[in-house]
């Protein structure tokens, strides 16, 4: 059993079939920490509004979470845009699970860390949350789009148009949208007079600093299965379940090979499909 000072979890997205919740179970039957907090997304309200998809092993990681914060872990849930439902209970308790917007950790070396979700720095995923929720549909339907697009422009005697190449140019601005969000919310840690801000959404785990402010990004469940946490000593370090369980054998492992890869998480490009300037947003 490791124990931590504080444990940070987001984008689980239970109620979706890409979701790592027998990955999560293990982490959470190994790991324990004083602080929990769960940064958004940890339900997938879009998906489980299209199709109803839950499984015993989604009870089982909302009953151990249950657990520990019964048994005296200060656990705090940060609503994310997935489980936007849950906005309506903030600053409510739940079986001693905090619901809050968003809150300032601070460490155990005294740093100051803004802990929230982050969507609010995604302007797109605000505006366009219908696109999302199109999801694969959206891209089959791009395609076919796309076909009767190039007979029309064939018939005006126009070049063929290649959505793959557009997609591609797409994916480099993905990469300038990763680093406009991870300034902007280094920027709102500055104004909240924060050293550091923990947050989630963009599923890319991640510690580094951005002039004066340290940016961490715990990750997600769906692809990486990682966590942050905090050392007792205030140091704080990016866990991936996957490469611990490998270098410890003992710990018994259970298939990742038996969830789908596929998600509504893994389907940008079919936002990135769409005319309206989408990036790497669907998170
Ligand atoms: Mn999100």
């Amino acid at each position: 059993m490791n124990h931590y000072r504080t444990i940070w979890i987001s984008d689980v997205h239970l109620g979706t079939r890409g979701c790592k919740a027998q990955a999560l179970l293990d982490f959470l039957r190994y790991n324990e920490a004083q602080y929990i907090y769960l940064v958004g997304d940890i339900f997938d309200g879009w998906a489980l509004r299209k199709t109803w998809y839950w499984s015993q092993d989604f009870n089982d990681v909302v009953q151990k979470l249950l657990r520990k914060a019964r048994k005296g872990a200060k656990v705090v849930y940060l609503p994310g845009n997935h489980d936007e439902f849950l906005h309506q209970f903030v600053d409510l308790e739940f079986g001693h699970i905090a619901i809050k917007k968003e809150l300032v950790h601070t460490t155990a070396d005294g740093r100051r860390l803004l802990v929230l979700h982050g969507d609010e720095c995604d302007g797109i995923v605000k505006y366009n949350k219908w696109l999302a929720l199109l999801g694969s549909k959206a891209y089959d339907a791009a395609l076919i789009i796309n076909h009767w697009f190039n007979v029309a422009r064939r018939a005006m005697g126009l070049p063929y148009w290649s959505l793959s190449a557009y997609l591609k140019y797409k994916v480099k601005n993905a990469c300038k949208f990763v680093s406009d969000y991870e300034n902007a919310l280094a920027e709102l840690a500055r104004k909240n007079r924060c050293d550091g801000v923990v947050c989630g959404h963009i599923h890319r785990a991640e510690i580094r600093s951005i002039q004066d402010v340290q940016y961490c990004n715990d990750g997600d469940w769906v692809e990486s299965c990682t966590s942050l946490v905090e050392h007792h000593d205030g140091r704080l370090e990016l866990i991936t379940w996957a490469d611990v369980t490998t270098a410890a054998p003992a710990i018994e492992r259970q298939s990742e090979s038996d969830a789908p890869a596929t998600s509504l998480h893994l389907e940008p490009a079919a936002m990135q499909a769409l005319p309206a300037d989408a990036g790497l947003l669907l998170k």
